[in-house]
């Protein structure tokens, strides 16, 4: 019989490598939001995936970035924590941008602590990804390589199979029905900021957060929801309400869709946008906010 084993698997790599979207494949089901915008994930999100004897504690990590504002420093501290901390470290490349900076430094810290690591070419269903080079000249030539494919599914079971191998030797470290250490509420604040990326233009969702203020599950029959969309300024007060509440209305219909395919019941979900001037600069704001 195979021994079991069990370990934290990063899934590390620059933003919008695809790394929300691998951990989804990977669980069979959507934990962590999803944008066509670079920086969606901002925090370490734990999914649990079992796999014969086996537990895969994938770390979803914020793309690892460069910026001056405090949340972004927040953001590469998770990075290199995770980075630190994991048992096997993913290091994803986008096969239609090949190898970058970011990648190098990654890499660098990797080696440095001699942690186990695979390099994972996401986007293989795009054409422009086949018509790159694969496996990459530029990567370490020690570490395995798996192409894959989040919308297909291609090369996931490949992927999986080489991380179980590389796990260390334990028992299961959570119960075999958790799939993640994020509250439901918190799951919920990030499939209404999931929506802002995809309806607010360009800047606007990098300066937003959404903070959960009511999450009331004492009626079996309907999920109530009161939450606050953060801004920093009135002038993006105004756009994100629009025109006579408009936009905030849209905002509100798209998430309430989304939470309630998740929880599978009807929710109430009554939306805010409140100006909090600074958030962005103030660490203990980012904390409370569930971004560290
Ligand atoms: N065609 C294709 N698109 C993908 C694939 N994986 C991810 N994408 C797209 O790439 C974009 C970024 O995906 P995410 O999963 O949010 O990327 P991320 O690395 O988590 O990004 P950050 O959280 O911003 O660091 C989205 O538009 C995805 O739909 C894939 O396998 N194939
Ligand atoms: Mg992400």
């Amino acid at each position: 019989m195979s021994e079991a084993r069990a370990g934290f698997v990063a899934l590390l790599g620059p933003p919008n490598v695809g790394k929300s979207s691998l951990l989804n494949a990977a669980l069979g089901q959507r934990l962590a939001i999803v944008s066509a915008k670079p920086q969606t994930t901002r925090s370490r999100i734990l999914g649990i995936l079992p796999r014969g004897d086996a537990q895969i504690l994938f770390l979803d990590t914020p793309g690892r970035h460069h910026g001056p504002k405090k949340l972004n420093e927040a953001l590469n501290l998770i990075v290199q924590n995770v980075a630190r901390d994991c048992d096997v470290a993913c290091l994803l490349v986008d096969r239609c941008l090949g190898w970058t900076e970011i990648h190098d430094e990654l890499a660098s810290a990797l080696a440095a602590q001699a942690r186990p690591t695979l390099i994972v070419g996401t986007k293989s269903d795009l054409r422009r990804a086949q018509r790159n080079e694969w496996p990459l000249e530029a990567a370490p030539s020690e570490w395995p390589a798996q192409a894959v494919s989040a919308r297909t599914g291609e090369g996931l079971d490949a992927l999986l199979d080489a991380i179980v191998e590389l796990l260390p030797v334990s028992p299961p470290l959570y119960g075999d029905e958790v799939l993640t250490d994020r509250p439901m509420r918190w799951l919920c604040a990030e499939m209404i900021r999931e929506g802002l990326f995809e309806m607010l233009d360009k800047e606007l969702p990098y300066s937003m957060a959404v903070e959960v203020l009511r999450y009331d599950e004492s009626n079996p029959k309907i999920l109530k929801i009161e939450a606050n969309l953060l801004v920093e300024r009135d002038s993006q007060k105004r756009i994100v309400v629009g025109r006579g509440g408009a936009m905030v209305k849209k905002i509100g219909i798209r998430a309430r869709q989304s939470i309630e395919a998740w929880v599978g019941r009807q929710v109430h979900l009554q939306i805010f946008v409140k100006v909090d001037p600074g958030w962005l600069k103030n660490s203990r704001r980012i904390e409370e906010l569930g971004y560290q």
